[in-house]
């Protein structure tokens, strides 16, 4: 069955509901980032001032869970602050968690791809994250590739992040993007950025210089009927980037731990993001948190120019009518 907008699944805050009704532009936010990406209480200050960025950015923030078993885009404060002092308390929900934790009764963390789910059920179209899961280095035995990008391959939203983290192989990632016919733009640069870093030293075939242009991309996509996400990347500003080598060191710790412990599963990410973290000292927290927020003021301009688009395409076939 084809996922059809339908804002009746989903509990829509307040001014989504107002922007969704009035056609304004929307970002949609997730929340495992919250729960299991970040410490409190800097993952509450981060959702906030996240939401906050959109909103400078003349977008409403749709930050997205699944609260006591129901759906939702747009956060009380309430909302946002319980989910983040929960935090790995609150299960890690990805696509196959959402029945699960529905038919429960219970609260659930939205990964990249439950997000996406969340925000096309309402009609989003744009969404801001961090990094997006992928293709885990040594996947080649373990089978360990994120959800996410399954869920780019169907579900029509543009996901704006920083790349993919260093945790993942980076190479297979783009080589499954490919072959899921999954756009791969990348946003004033070349190249496929690397989350704390840059440059993964992989050439992107796509680039947009302005967002205007990547709101052409998503009209031309899905006015064709080419169901499906777009993977806008955007490289973390020159100013927070971590250098290299310690960075790698810590990663190859990072995974050699996970081996030796056994951890596998919807536990290895948020397992090597917290040791990469501790690893290298917590530097990468302030990184992470201005990653995020820069995406969120390009993803606030991407919905701007989306929707400028959604109205003249309607007043051009108003006025045929
Ligand atoms: N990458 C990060 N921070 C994160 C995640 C990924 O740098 O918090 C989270 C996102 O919610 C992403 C999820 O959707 O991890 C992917 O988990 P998995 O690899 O288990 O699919
Ligand atoms: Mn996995």
């Amino acid at each position: 069955m084809r996922l059809q907008a339908n804002a009746d699944a989903v509990e829509l805050g307040t001014d989504v509901r107002a922007a969704l009704d009035a056609q304004q532009p929307i970002v949609a936010l997730e929340s495992t980032i919250i729960a299991h990406g970040m410490p409190w209480p800097q993952n509450v200050e981060t959702a906030l001032a996240v939401e906050a960025d959109v909103r400078a950015g003349g977008a409403v923030p749709a930050t997205i869970a699944i609260v006591d078993g129901r759906l939702k885009a747009g956060l009380t404060h309430d909302e946002l602050e319980r989910v983040g002092r929960e935090g790995v308390a609150i299960a890690k929900a990805s696509r196959r968690d959402i029945p699960v934790l529905v038919a429960r009764g219970v609260g659930g963390a939205t990964t990249v791809a439950a997000t996406m789910i969340v925000a096309a059920l309402a009609g989003i179209r744009v969404f801001a994250t961090g990094g997006i899961g992928g293709v885990h280095r040594g996947a080649q035995a373990s089978f360990d590739i994120s959800a996410d990008l399954q869920e780019l391959a169907r579900t029509s939203v543009a996901v704006v992040c920083a790349g993919a983290k260093s945790i993942l192989d980076f190479p297979l990632t783009l080589e499954y993007l490919e072959t899921q016919g999954v756009p791969v733009i990348g946003y004033r640069t070349d190249r496929f950025p690397a989350f704390l870093q840059r440059d993964s030293g992989l050439r992107l075939d796509a680039r947009c210089d302005e967002a205007s242009e990547v709101a052409r991309v998503m009209h031309a996509k899905w006015r064709l009927g080419l169901d499906g996400g777009i993977v806008v990347a955007n490289a973390i500003p020159e100013a927070f980037a971590l250098a290299g080598d310690a960075l790698e060191r810590a990663t190859e710790t990072a995974l050699a731990e996970a081996r030796t412990r056994g951890i596998a599963g919807k536990a290895l990410t948020p397992f090597l993001l917290a040791r990469v973290n501790a690893l290298t000292g917590g530097r990468s927290l302030r990184s992470n948190v201005e990653l995020v927020r820069n995406n969120a003021r390009l993803a606030a301009d991407v919905a701007v120019a989306y929707a400028a688009m959604d109205e003249r395409r309607e007043a051009r076939s108003s006025k045929r009518v």
